[in-house]
C-alpha cells in the first residue's frame, strides 16, 4: 500500500515542528551558559615555562598551576598581590582572581619566566 500525500505531509510538518522545538531548546541552553572559561582552569610549568603562558578568565575563576619541572619554581605577582612558595616537583598553587584586569606574575627563582592572567567580565 502506498501512504497518502497527506499522511507524508503531515508526518514531515511533525518532524520539522519537532526539530524546531529541539533547536529552540539547545539555543535556549547556549544562551544560558555564557561563561567563556572552563572552572578551574590549570597551568602547568614545564622546561622553565608557563603553559599556556597567558589565559583569560572570568572573574571569580580559581586558576590552578602545577609544577612539572624537577627545578623550584614559585609564582609570583608582579604587583605582590600574590606569591607562592618555592613549589617542588607536582606542587600545585592556587589563586582566586576576585576582580578584572590583567595580571602578570613571573618565577621569583627564574625571573624570565612570565605569564599573564586576564580577567574579564
Ligand atoms: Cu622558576
Amino acid at each position: 500500500m502506498t501512504t497518502s500525500p497527506n499522511y507524508n505531509a503531515g508526518a514531515h510538518g511533525g518532524l520539522a515542528g519537532l526539530l524546531t522545538f529541539v533547536l529552540a531548546t539547545l539555543s535556549g541552553l547556549a544562551g544560558a551558559v555564557e561563561t567563556p572559561s572552563i572552572d578551574t582552569p590549570s597551568i602547568e610549568i614545564t622546561k622553565f615555562a608557563f603553559a599556556p603562558k597567558e589565559i583569560t578568565v572570568v572573574p571569580g575563576t580559581k586558576v590552578t598551576w602545577t609544577n612539572r619541572d624537577e627545578t623550584p619554581h614559585t609564582i609570583s605577582a608582579a604587583d605582590k598581590t600574590f606569591l607562592s612558595k618555592a613549589m617542588d616537583t607536582d606542587d600545585r598553587y592556587e589563586y582566586t582572581f576576585a576582580s578584572e584586569g590583567d595580571f602578570s606574575y613571573f618565577c621569583t627563582l627564574h625571573p624570565f619566566m612570565t605569564g599573564i592572567v586576564h580577567v574579564r567580565k
